[in-house]
């Protein structure tokens, strides 16, 4: 495995609100497409010294030929400001604009019809909303879905399995778990990717035995003859607070890995007991949120190996290079 020692994509890459003080890009959703590798990002910009908020987030395009040199699209392919105005029958009228607050986290996955379906959170007034667009040229989005809240980190398997879209996603129940924060990962299917249900618990965080508190579903997984290999994010709390611009962080996020059943990916059939990514990189350690590792982006190359984009400290975009191979050798049963 190789970690890349820098970050492979910075705010410096994305001119816009470059003026504003202290800019993030992170959270990587990834796909390839005819040879050539698309990434949307959250772009936090306006940081307010002192405290954990910014002025503004916005979603950004960057597009690479080599999966590792980005060239970002001069401004953002979606913010609130399109939402309000594209969305608002989404939402009674007399709770619009104010209603939708920000739209951030961008998985990506293609259709065999060549579109793009994107899922991201949106933060409203009333919640946190799982919400799914569709778009054929990455400038218009259709909104196909919005969930109930609090759910977020909603990631689309690569394609159908018998004629329904399957999507990983993590609600926040914070009535009857007995902690807080002890959010799981959950499964739901689709025919059209409007109406969701048949839905089913996957793996409770207590199972990740590297996390203490929350977990959730990463990348869209990828296709294995032993099963979908899948990434999450598994989360540590720790006593202490840790190196950040966010006062009082102090939770660790790791990136771990899973393995779902080829034909009912609902099962859980392995887990790697050790974390796969720990943050120790200084681009990994120090940023707004310290210790952050969130991937949102995986893809398999031809000759199988694996890169895996995330988050690293909500700042950058961090790249982990493996082979097929040694992913799977991490998993035992679970
Ligand atoms: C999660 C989300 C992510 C973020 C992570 C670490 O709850 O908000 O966007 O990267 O926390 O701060």
């Amino acid at each position: 495995m190789n970690k890349y020692p820098k970050p492979v994509f910075t705010a410096e890459a994305f001119p816009f609100n470059a003026d504003k003080y202290r800019p993030c890009v992170f959270n990587p959703g990834v796909v390839k497409s005819q040879g050539e590798y698309l990434m949307v990002f959250r772009n936090d910009y306006g940081h307010q010294e002192g405290t954990a908020r910014f002025d503004g987030t916005n979603i950004g395009l960057a597009r690479s030929k080599d999966g590792i040199h980005w060239t970002a699209e001069p401004e953002p392919i979606l913010d609130p400001e399109m939402i309000r105005e594209q969305w608002a029958h989404l939402f009674p009228a007399r709770f619009m604009p104010q209603e939708i607050k920000r739209i951030y986290d961008p998985r990506m996955m293609l259709t065999d019809e060549g579109d793009y379906i994107f899922c991201f959170a949106m933060d409203t007034q009333h919640g946190v909303c799982g919400a799914i667009a569709r778009s054929t040229d990455l400038k218009d989005f259709e909104a196909l879905s919005i969930s109930t809240p609090d759910n977020r980190n909603m990631v689309l398997f690569p394609e159908k399995i018998e004629g329904e879209y399957i999507r990983l996603e993590r609600p926040f129940p914070i009535y009857g778990r007995g902690k807080s924060e002890a959010f799981e990962i959950w499964v739901s299917r689709s025919k059209d990717l409007r109406y969701w249900g048949n839905t089913r618990l996957l793996l409770g965080s207590e199972e990740v035995p590297y996390s203490n508190c929350k977990i959730g579903p990463a990348a869209p997984p990828i296709r294995t003859d032993k099963g979908w290999l899948c990434t999450i994010h598994a989360v540590e709390k720790t006593e202490h607070e840790l190196s950040a611009w966010h006062p009082g962080w102090n939770k660790i996020y790791y990136a771990g890995l899973i393995l779902l059943d080829l034909d009912d990916p609902t099962e859980v059939i392995g887990i790697a007991p050790e974390p796969l990514i720990r943050p120790e990189l200084e681009h990994e350690v120090h940023g707004f949120r310290g210790s952050v590792i969130f991937p949102c982006g995986m893809i398999l190359e031809e000759d199988s190996s694996v890169k895996i984009y995330y988050g690293a400290a909500d700042t950058c975009v961090g790249l982990l290079t493996a082979e097929l191979d040694e992913l799977l050798a991490t998993i035992k049963p679970l």
